[in-house]
C-alpha cells in the first residue's frame, strides 16, 4: 500500500497531505503521569527491566493508545539503551535520571555489530505492538540521536549545558567523532532492525541540538543525521523518518534541507508561523504546544492549540507537543487535548 492509500493519518502527513485534522501524538505518552504505566513499571521491578521486556513494554506502548485513542503509538524504550547494548554500564538512581559509568577511552565499546545482542527485545517490543494495533494507528520506532547520546556518554549523566561533551569535541576532535561515528553507525543497524519488525516511521531524538551552534551544529548534528537518514532511506526506501533537532530554530532550515527528513518536530520555543513558512514547504511539521500547558488544561491550553492547528493547518501537521509530558500532568488534560485537536 503507497503513502497516499494508508489509513494511518500520520504516515498521511508526513507523505506530505494536508489532512481534515492533524493526527495527535504526544511525546513520553507512556509514563509516569499514568497510573497504569506506575503499576506495569512496578511489576517489571525498574525501568529498565520494563524496557527489555517484550510483553511488558508493548502494554505500556499500548496504554496511552488505548486510553487516549491517539493516531500514533511509541515503542517503548529509551536512547540510552544504545551506549548500554555497546557495553557502557547504565542506571536510574530514583528521582535523579540516567548515570552512566564514565569510560576512560571509548576503544573500550563493543563493536556495533554486537549491539543485538542486548537489543533484540526491543524488536520483539515492535512485532507485538504492531500486531496489537488497528490499522488506522501508526507504530513509530525511534533513537537518540549520536549527539545526544554523546552528551549522556561522556558525561555520565544529563548536563545542564552539555559542557562535557562541547569540551570533548573542540579540545580532542579524534576521539569525539569516532565515538560519533560509531553512534550513527549503531543508529543505523538499530532503527534497520525496528523497520524490519514493523515500525511504520522512525524519529531521530536530537533533544540537545540546541547546545550546538554554526559549524559544530553541522557536523555534530546535521553530518550524522545526513548518513543516517541516507542508509535508512538506501534499505528501506518507503520508511518515512522524523527528525527533531530540538531547540534549534535558526538551524532547522538547513537541518531539513541537507537531512531531507519526511516530518520535522519543533520544540515550544519555535515559532509556529515561521515553521510554517520556512520547513512545512519542504516537510511535515510536529509540534508543539508547550508541555507546561497541560498542568493546568482548560482555555489557556485550548487557545494555544487551536492557534497552532490554525497557523500550521494549511499543509501537513501532526499535533504534538514541544517536548514530553511530564509525571505531574493530571491524564484529564491529556483526554481534553486530545478532544480538542480531533474536533
Ligand atoms: O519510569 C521512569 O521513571 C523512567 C522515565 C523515563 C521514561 C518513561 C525515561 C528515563 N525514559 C522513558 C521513556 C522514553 N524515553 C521514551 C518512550 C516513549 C514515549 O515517548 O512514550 C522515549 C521516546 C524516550 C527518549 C529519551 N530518553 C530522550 C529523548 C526525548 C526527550 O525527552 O528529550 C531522552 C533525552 C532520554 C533520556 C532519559 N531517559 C529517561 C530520562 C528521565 C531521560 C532524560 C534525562 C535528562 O533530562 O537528561
Amino acid at each position: 500500500m503507497t503513502e497516499g492509500q494508508t489509513k494511518k493519518a500520520l504516515l498521511r502527513s508526513l507523505a506530505g497531505k494536508t489532512l481534515p485534522r492533524p493526527p495527535i501524538w504526544l511525546m513520553r505518552q507512556a509514563g509516569r503521569y499514568l497510573p497504569e504505566y506506575r503499576a506495569v513499571r512496578e511489576q517489571a521491578g525498574g525501568f529498565l527491566n520494563l524496557c527489555y521486556d517484550p510483553v511488558l513494554a508493548s502494554e505500556v506502548t499500548l496504554q496511552p493508545v488505548r486510553r487516549f485513542g491517539f493516531d500514533a503509538a511509541i515503542l517503548f524504550a529509551d536512547i540510552l539503551l544504545i551506549p548500554q547494548a555497546l557495553g557502557q554500564k547504565l542506571w536510574f538512581e530514583t528521582g535523579e535520571g540516567p548515570r552512566l559509568e564514565i569510560l576512560n577511552n571509548f576503544n573500550e565499546l563493543k563493536d556495533v555489530s554486537e549491539i543485538h545482542e542486548i537489543l533484540s527485545p526491543v524488536y520483539e517490543t515492535v512485532k507485538l505492538v504492531k500486531s496489537n494495533l488497528d490499522d488506522s494507528t501508526a507504530l513509530i520506532g525511534f533513537a537518540g540521536a549520536p549527539w545526544t547520546v554523546a552528551t549522556y556518554m561522556i558525561a555520565g549523566r544529563g548536563t545542564t549545558d552539555k559542557a562535557p561533551a562541547r569540551e570533548l569535541l573542540n579540545n580532542d576532535p579524534t576521539r569525539f567523532f569516532h565515538l560519533l561515528d560509531k553512534l550513527t553507525q549503531a543508529t543505523v543497524l538499530y532503527l534497520s532492525e525496528q523497520i524490519k519488525a514493523g515500525a511504520d516511521a522512525v524519529k531521530i531524538f536530537d533533544s540537545w541540538a540546541g547546545s550546538l551552534a554554526g559549524n559544530d551544529f553541522q557536523r555534530a548534528c546535521i553530518d550524522p543525521c545526513v548518513k543516517i537518514v541516507a542508509d535508512l532511506k538506501a534499505m528501506h526506501p518507503d520508511i518515512p523518518i522524523i527528525g527533531f533537532p530540538r531547540g534549534s530554530s535558526a538551524e532547522a532550515e538547513n537541518y531539513l534541507a541537507q537531512t531531507r527528513v519526511d516530518g520535522i518536530a519543533i520544540g515550544e520555543e519555535t515559532d509556529p508561523i515561521w515553521a510554517r513558512d520556512h520547513l512545512q514547504t519542504k516537510a511535515a511539521v510536529q509540534g508543539n504546544l508547550d508541555p507546561k500547558l497541560l498542568l493546568t488544561g482548560g482555555e489557556k491550553m485550548k487557545r494555544a492549540a487551536m492557534s497552532i492547528i490554525e497557523i500550521l493547518g494549511d499543509g501537513p501537521h501532526i499535533f504534538n507537543l514541544g517536548h514530553g509530558i511530564t509525571p505531574d500532568v493530571d491524564p484529564r488534560h491529556v483526554e481534553e487535548l486530545v478532544r480538542i485537536v480531533k474536533g
